[in-house]
């Protein structure tokens, strides 16, 4: 790592994408088409799109490079070998099934390990992996520590699990009912907070003792291994690549959305260190996702997703990455704006109660904060609240979490510290009219991930 006190970029921009602007007229009139929701945005009506890192990583020039080295033989092509052995070598695991992206890792590791009336206790719920545990007939169980829901504190590992809370499960169920526990890395509903490696080990041996398995959602771990380097006794020395082996090594099973840490566009895979689980999973890799060599991607993108690996876990890489987070988050907390506490990995989560406590939870401030941000200045950012959270399987009420956040994400390697500069300045504007904001109410509302397509209209 260089010696100096700044971070800066490792690397140099070859080429560019122009951006468009828009006017007031234009943005007011593109939220209305889009019934109030960022997801239904065009892009082109986009200035600063920090609606999600996922898939919208820029490559380097040496994973362009390995496009060209694509081999798109239908079985067993090279790339896979190649990808096949990166996971192995990198993140520790065995055996290796690629999959289209994070949920097709998802959907068969549910499918495979959960039966009906199962318990499977998270470090908080993520919404796509909620759905798949549920549709396999499971219920989730938030074992995250109450730090975690609580966006003063600023605990350094609010993605540790509660063993009180793990225990108490078990005591109340039994071993036999909890399948796994899944375990994600860079919690991103908590506003992308780390587990640390001790609470890891202990969570470990407690389930051992009662022969129940981990999962990881290893998404973000070269993010949350950079916070354990930083924060954790004993591992200011050691090298993030050796971190996130360590993190890996004390868990079963994965599943990666590798959009996000990985550093590619598309793809994903489903890891284990398990035999049966593999031969079960390599049965349905070839009815849902594609061949078990392929999984859903081309060879030139696992070649992509190879290289992206080495990349994902280098130091300086890691340093750049949440030294911007951490430039965006300060600038904002500096200007008053109510931000999820400590800056967290992937982006700065805003606090959607406190920037409006004059809405309550059912006129959806996260959601209306997200579309009065993109009106300001174009900015896209997501909802993370009470609409991505759905309702409860049972009652058919809302889950009403106590996170009501607007997630400013940042893609990786994409936009400047100029661009950090404008999104703050933004945010300003709307936070100076924060009074004059109304809320939203649903005028269309889907039944599974309710977040990606509903459409709102203002109360009137
Ligand atoms: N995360 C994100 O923007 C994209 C879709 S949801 C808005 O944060 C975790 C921790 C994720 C994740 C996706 C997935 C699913 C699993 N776990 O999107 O299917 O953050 O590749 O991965 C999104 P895929």
């Amino acid at each position: 790592m260089p010696h100096q006190k700044s971070w800066a970029e490792p690397w140099k921009i070859k080429m560019v994408e122009h951006l468009r602007m828009t006017t007031q007229e234009e943005r007011e009139a593109a939220i209305k088409e889009a019934g109030y929701n960022t997801f239904l945005l065009k892009s082109d009506d986009v200035y600063i799109d920090l609606l999600t890192d996922s898939g919208t990583n820029a490559m380097s020039d040496r994973q362009w490079a390995g496009l060209m080295m694509g081999d798109e033989s239908y079985a067993g092509s090279r790339n896979f070998y190649h990808l096949e052995k990166t996971v192995q070598d990198y993140y520790s695991y065995k055996y290796f099934i690629p999959t289209h992206q994070g949920r097709g890792a998802e959907h068969m590791l549910s499918q495979i390990l959960i039966k009906d009336g199962d318990y499977i206790p998270g470090n908080m719920y993520f919404t796509t992996t909620r759905l798949h545990q549920e549709l396999a007939g499971g219920t989730f169980v938030d074992v995250i520590i109450d730090e975690a829901h609580d966006t003063e504190s600023e605990h350094p590992f609010k993605g540790n699990v509660d063993l009180k809370k793990l225990e108490n499960l078990i005591d109340k169920v039994g071993a036999d009912k909890i399948p796994y526990v899944c375990i994600a890395t860079a919690v991103n509903m908590a506003g992308g907070q780390p587990i640390s490696l001790g609470n890891l080990k202990a969570l470990r041996e407690l389930t051992q003792k009662h022969g129940i398995p981990i999962v990881h959602d290893m998404t973000r771990v070269a993010e949350n291994a950079w916070f354990i380097k930083m924060r954790e006794e004993g591992y200011l020395r050691k090298s993030v690549k050796d971190i996130v082996y360590e993190i890996c090594s004390l868990t079963d099973h994965a599943t990666m959305s590798a959009k996000k840490d990985p550093l590619v566009n598309i793809g994903g895979f489903m890891a284990t260190n398990d035999e049966d689980v593999y031969r079960n999973a390599q049965n349905m890799v070839v009815v849902y996702e594609g061949l078990h060599t392929y999984g859903g991607m081309a060879g030139r993108d696992m070649e992509a997703l190879a290289i992206g690996i080495t990349e994902s876990v280098q130091d300086d890489h890691m340093r750049s990455r949440i030294g911007q987070t951490l430039y965006l988050g300060n600038k904002l907390a500096d200007a008053g704006i109510p931000i999820v506490k400590p800056i967290g990995s992937h982006g700065v989560f805003i606090d959607a109660k406190k920037f409006l406590p004059h809405l309550t939870q059912d006129v959806f401030p996260a959601q209306t904060l997200a579309a009065e941000i993109y009106v300001q200045n174009g900015i896209r950012t997501m909802e993370r609240g009470i609409i991505s959270a759905g309702r409860n399987k049972e009652t058919g009420d809302h889950n009403r979490p106590n996170l009501e956040l607007v997630r400013v994400t940042l893609p990786r390697r994409v936009y400047t510290q100029a661009h950090m500069d404008v999104v703050v300045e933004s945010i300003i504007d709307v936070f100076e009219r924060r009074e004059s904001i109304k809320g939203l109410q649903f005028t269309y509302e889907p039944e599974y991930l309710r977040f990606f397509q509903a459409r709102f209209e203002p109360i009137s």
